[in-house]
């Protein structure tokens, strides 16, 4: 890639100058992906249906009825990707594996397809040297389980063994660097409790049960990897916001503390053998109802890492007649003091990351932690080859001060992956909230690398 370096807002006025070298030698500098956001060819070489083929071709669903069965067309364009990203300077690619690739049906006979393609993936990245880090579940299970009721039934604690299993024993040879789930609170919470991801299933048991089953494939998932792979590093990752009360502290504690137990504690305090948060908030008493004798110690797992995806902070307001959660948060153009809000309407709150780094690292045998994903979404506009997405270079240089800011006050951050490589398919927003290093023209599969990508390339240069 041969377009001319990143000149211009060298350094934002509020942050410190950064360089490469402040964060240390071994930092860990990558992208982040999802097989669903990026693959496309849903349905060829023998691929099964997941819940977000089926979800989005349900009308109604996604914004503007787009959904992911071409996406970037990663399937296929994957060489060039790979890549555009070892020209950023970067050395790690995230990325997931498709459950419904490897097995269609969720379990039984594997499709030898859909294994070799993420053989063809792994392999290109470590020509490269790009180091390949797999995430085992990001979203997309298999229909073929959700039939059977998907993370409410409690078999899936063997679905998804057998699943980890075919995957670490194919891979463990070439890959070393493993994440179980990405972020269990967005599929739980949006998927199960409030029916705006897939499957679109609603209310607080159908909750319930999926939290504590996954809780539990979460812990399972590291054994089956320490298991299969020698000299594993393993890890997995959560969701997690800092979060301010709206007014006085007092008056909003009780909302702010039970936000900040569903979005942040709930699943990395059963992992560390807290059991499930339910002081915090007070309707996880369901959980139990799905808890076995046994179970809470198999919640446990000893993680290498774990991976923190920060994007923004919430503001809880209390409000007594709001049902478990007794408040809402507050929508970033009523807060006080918002300077800029994203494409997702998200805050732009670079502390926050500096928050969420300090309260994850203060839990017992937290070892390491590693920033999974960051990034931001704001209206992208190509001027012939090239993007200027100058708010999103804001972004980033003021999020990685704030990690740095971190790790010099002793918290052992070990890394740092954009979200995300290129524009891809963003969930129920379908394509218009573009995160990408690199901008993706959906019409012709074109790559553009934006001002943010070329920024990088200087940084790790
Ligand atoms: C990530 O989600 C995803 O991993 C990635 O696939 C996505 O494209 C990217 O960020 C950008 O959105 O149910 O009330 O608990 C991060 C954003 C944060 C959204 C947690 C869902 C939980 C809401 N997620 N949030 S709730």
């Amino acid at each position: 890639m041969s377009l001319a370096p990143y000149k211009g807002l060298s350094q934002m006025i509020d942050s410190p100058p950064l360089t490469k070298q402040d964060f240390g030698k071994d930092f860990l500098w990558g992208v982040a992906t999802a097989a669903y956001q990026i693959e496309g060819a849903w349905n060829q070489d023998g691929k099964g249906e997941s819940i977000w083929d089926r979800f989005t071709h349900t009308k109604g669903k996604i914004k503007r009825g787009e959904n992911g069965d071409v996406a970037c067309d990663f399937y296929h364009t994957y060489e060039t990707d790979l890549a555009i990203l070892k020209s950023l300077n970067m050395n790690v690619f995230r990325f997931s594996t498709a459950w419904s690739r490897v097995l269609p049906q969720g379990i039984g006979t594997p499709n030898q397809k859909g294994l070799d393609f993420y053989h063809r993936v792994i392999d290109s990245c470590l020509e490269k040297g790009i180091q390949p880090w797999p995430t085992l579940y990001h979203w997309d299970l298999p229909q073929a389980l959700q039939d059977k009721g998907g993370w409410m039934n409690r078999d899936v604690i063997n679905w998804f063994s057998e699943y980890a299993n075919l995957i670490t024993k194919t891979y463990g040879d070439k890959v070393k660097n493993w994440m179980v789930l990405n972020e269990p609170m967005a599929y739980s919470g949006l998927g199960y409790l409030l029916g705006y991801h897939a499957p679109g299933i609603r209310g607080v048991k159908h909750f319930a049960a999926a939290v504590h089953h996954t809780a539990y494939c979460q812990a399972e998932g590291g054994r089956i990897i320490r298991n299969n792979v020698s000299n594993a590093n393993i890890g997995t990752t959560f969701s997690c916001s800092h979060i301010a009360p709206w007014k006085s502290e007092e008056r909003d504690h009780v909302a702010m503390t039970r936000w900040d137990t569903l979005l942040n504690t709930m699943y990395i305090e059963p992992l560390v053998g807290m059991g499930y948060p339910v002081k915090g908030l007070p309707m996880l008493k369901h959980v139990y109802d799905y808890v076995k004798d046994g179970d809470m110690e198999k919640l446990k797992f000893d993680f290498d890492f774990i991976g923190i995806q920060n994007y923004t902070r919430e503001v809880a307001k209390y409000m007594w007649f709001i049902p478990y959660m007794r408040g809402l948060e507050i929508p970033p153009k009523r807060r006080k003091g918002v300077k800029e809000i994203t494409l997702m309407n998200w805050e732009v709150y670079p502390e926050g990351i500096y928050e969420v780094l300090k309260k994850f690292a203060a839990y017992p045998g937290v070892k390491k932690l590693i920033v999974t994903e960051n990034g931001s979404s704001f209206e992208d506009f190509v001027l012939g080859d090239r993007v200027h997405d100058t708010a999103r270079v804001n972004y980033y240089q003021r999020y990685l001060a704030q990690v740095l800011r971190a790790k010099k006050e002793g918290i052992n951050v070990g890394g740092y992956f954009c979200w995300t490589l290129m524009d891809n398919f963003e969930w129920s927003e379908g394509f218009r909230p573009r995160f990408g290093l690199v901008y993706t023209d959906f019409e012709t599969q074109r790559r553009i690398i934006k001002d943010s990508g070329l920024w990088f390339r200087e940084f790790l240069k």
